[in-house]
């Protein structure tokens, strides 16, 4: 984004040639060549809108069957989380009513969810598993994903999580539970070519560091890349370990120690804020940010999307809230919505930035700055979309 050492890495008065679904020029429109210019089959004036990479929602939990409005209800009145939780609410709640939703109704019920985020300019999504937590549901809900990628005009990346939650089934047992998660479910949604990147909800109320690790090794040995749910609630040492398995991301991040961001920092894993799951929870411990810059971390921003701590269908909102919230710069924030949460994804190759070569996912804006991608909460201001260099609208 600095490329043109301006801030946002900003070009006056652009133009953005695009050819075979990529970027194959941009630049000041004067340094445009006539020949090129002349030879484009389409021509289109933005009129002065700005364009930026489409955005990238790096971390969501878009498939879930039914809600949780009324575990909200009882956090207002005083109940915590992690009560909810260990009372067999929470996580484990989505898991029953995803269990019980036909693949069409999860489809359905998260292409509106999408229908949101795209209409805020997001062209890449992530999706997770994880409210499944047996073999026949977390496949169900990894297909779900792919067919949001197939049938909803945005590029989508998998993420398995089966070490989200223990299941009610195996309360008593939860060892032999890791050892499915690990050693069948995973494989399987591989085989069937489900599996683009591994997760887990590492916390005292969700997995150790030790179970995992052997998740992590598992993932390694089938060539995927992991990520991790890490030290939101708790200093688990998740940023260390995430680290240590050269994870694509640490994800929260909150309550990380100064040894797991210098670890980060070492190994270029992306830290991936979620302020809306910090406001729903009213969380007050800020992700260590001023540390995240000194150790050069790069931030990401996204919106969580989930029925217990972050539902939220809006990623413009997760910028406003990562810069009231936890203080980023606008300019900071919008790079964690495109550069950098195409690196979360280990898509930095492909998408993220306006470069040639890169692909044509593109957002553009009624605005007259930058900083009001940031600065309004609601308002509309996305005038189109294109995904591999087609208008999505
Ligand atoms: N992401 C998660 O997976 C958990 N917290 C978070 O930010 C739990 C989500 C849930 O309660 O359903
Ligand atoms: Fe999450």
């Amino acid at each position: 984004m600095q490329a043109w050492g301006e801030p946002y890495g900003a070009i006056e008065d652009a133009a953005v040639l695009i050819k075979g679904g990529r970027i194959a020029w941009v630049g000041p429109r004067r340094e445009l060549s006539i020949h090129a210019a002349s030879q484009a089959e389409i021509v289109e004036h933005l009129d002065g809108r700005w364009i930026t990479p489409g955005l990238i929602d790096c971390h969501t939990h878009l498939v879930f069957g039914g809600d949780r409005s009324d575990e909200f209800e009882r956090r207002l009145a005083g109940a915590s989380y992690q009560e909810i939780a260990a009372a067999g609410g929470g996580i484990v709640s989505t898991v029953r009513a995803t269990r019980a939703a036909s693949e069409a109704a999860l489809l359905a019920s998260a292409l509106k969810r999408l229908e949101a985020l795209k209409r805020e300019g997001v062209t890449t999504v992530e999706i997770k598993s994880g409210y499944g937590l047996d073999r026949q549901t977390e496949l169900k809900m990894l297909r779900v994903a792919r067919q949001v990628g197939f049938g909803g005009g945005v590029r989508v990346a998998t993420s398995y999580l089966g070490l989200h939650a223990v299941p009610p089934e195996h309360r008593a047992d939860r060892a032999a539970y890791v050892d499915l998660a690990i050693d069948e479910i995973l494989p399987a949604a591989v085989a069937e070519g489900l599996v683009d990147a591994v997760d887990a909800y590492c916390e005292p109320i969700a997995f150790s560091g030790e179970e995992v690790r052997r998740l992590f090794e598992k993932a390694r040995s089938l060539g995927l890349p992991v990520k991790l749910h890490a030290d939101q609630l708790s200093d688990g040492g998740g940023a260390a370990l995430a680290a240590a398995h050269h994870a694509l991301s640490a994800d929260h991040v909150e309550h990380a120690s100064e040894d797991g961001i210098a670890a980060m920092a070492a190994a270029d894993v992306v830290a991936v804020l979620l302020p809306g799951a910090f406001l729903m929870l009213r969380e007050t411990v800020l992700p260590p940010i001023d540390m995240m810059r000194r150790y050069g971390v790069a931030m990401a921003v996204a919106s969580d999307c989930n029925p217990g701590t972050s539902p939220m269908t809006s990623l413009l909102t997760a910028v406003t809230l990562a810069c009231v919230q936890f203080r980023l710069t606008p300019e900071e924030a919008l790079a964690g919505v495109t550069r950098h949460a195409a690196q979360a994804l280990g898509l930095q190759d492909e998408i993220g930035v306006l470069a040639e070569g890169k692909v044509a996912d593109l957002a553009v804006w009624n605005i007259e700055r930058p900083a009001e991608l940031a600065y309004w909460l609601g308002l509309p201001r996305l005038e189109r979309t294109y995904v591999d260099g087609e208008p999505t609208a």
